[in-house]
């Protein structure tokens, strides 16, 4: 599963102007990784652009000293990206989800770089494919290329962003994808200086009261199916309105609801538009929910996986539960 790097490494040697993203909605780990090879790059002379789809998350602000993250923008970027000699693509999962920007990268054909944890479909649309499953945040692949590469100590801001890949996807070293390697390089960025305090209350304790309004909103109102092995919650349009709260607000939620005792599977079906819904899930560790997201054209991992399901929010409700409960009940027939 190790990467071999050489291939790779000359690829990314031989390209000079090169784009960075992540998937939309952008995380810890795809905002981490960005950060620390954008430090790497620049500091190799490349002509390096980090772009994505969606805005910055301002709790990440720590891994932006000076506005290396640009928002895409037609009008902007459109003449830089037809010159662009690769596109390393971080931590996607599905190039659906770099959402305008794969359209670009296939216009003006731009070699792609996949690098990620995600399983991936068979039919990969990319040029290049360097995945490891096994890794638990596509921070750690990146750490070990940029480890090898820097004789010398790397810059803070590369520690910054490993470590915040690396705290986000684990649940701050908490989820059963938590490995000793985790705790080998978070060990590495302390020794290199890094404010892991800092970090973390950043990350964790920067929520705004809109959030934490729609959240006891939500609380109040769960559903539970399966002798209270599945807990679900539908946030529609009216209640985020209603709270004020803004679409990345609803980040974290389904994994507040995991932690309830008996709940084994949390589901979130948040109604993005009018006739779309994200569906988040998230399992304890008793139920694979990964091909539940898949069977409903999602994707991600065994205990963390997401879907976005198009129709209207009762038909996707009915979809999305039936689909969740069918498989768990079979799941558990069969053990
Ligand atoms: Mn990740």
């Amino acid at each position: 599963m190790t990467i071999n790097w050489t291939k790779y490494h000359s690829v990314i040697m031989d390209a000079q102007r090169i784009l960075l993203t992540t998937h939309e909605n952008p995380d810890g780990d795809g905002l981490g990784c960005e950060t620390a090879f954008y430090e790497y790059l620049s500091g190799m002379g490349k002509e390096c652009r980090i772009i994505n789809v969606s805005p910055f998350p301002v709790e990440y602000d720590f891994l932006n000293p000076d506005n290396r993250f640009e928002i895409y923008d037609k009008e902007k970027h459109t003449k830089w990206l037809s010159g662009v000699d690769i596109a390393i693509i971080l931590d996607i999962g599905d190039y659906k989800r770099m959402d305008v920007l794969w359209n670009i990268v296939t216009k003006y054909n731009i070699p792609t770089m996949n690098i990620d944890h995600h399983p991936h479909l068979n039919h990969s649309p990319f040029t290049y494919d360097l995945v490891n499953i096994k890794a638990a945040a596509t921070g750690e692949i990146i750490y070990d290329y940029l480890k090898n590469q820097y004789q010398v100590k790397m810059p803070i801001i590369i520690y910054d962003g490993i470590y915040t890949a690396i705290m986000t996807d684990t649940g701050s070293f908490r989820h059963n994808n938590t490995t000793v390697k985790c705790h080998e390089i978070a060990i590495d960025c302390i020794q290199n200086g890094i404010d892991y305090t800092g970090i973390y209350q950043k990350v964790y304790e920067s929520h705004s009261r809109n959030r934490m309004e729609l959240l006891g909103k939500i609380l109040a109102n769960l559903h539970y199916e399966n002798n209270g092995e599945l807990a679900w919650f539908v946030i529609d349009q009216d209640l985020l309105q209603s709270t004020q709260a803004n679409k990345e607000d609803v980040d974290g939620f389904t994994d507040i609801v995991r932690t309830i005792r008996g709940v084994e599977v949390a589901v979130m079906i948040f109604q993005n538009e009018e006739n779309f819904c994200r569906v988040n899930f998230r399992s304890k560790g008793k139920y694979v929910i990964g091909h539940t997201a898949r069977s409903l054209g999602g994707g991600g991992h065994d205990m963390a996986a997401g879907a976005v399901v198009e129709g209207k929010l009762n038909e996707v409700i009915e979809k999305v539960l039936a689909a969740t409960m069918e498989s768990m009940d079979s799941q558990k027939n069969s053990k």
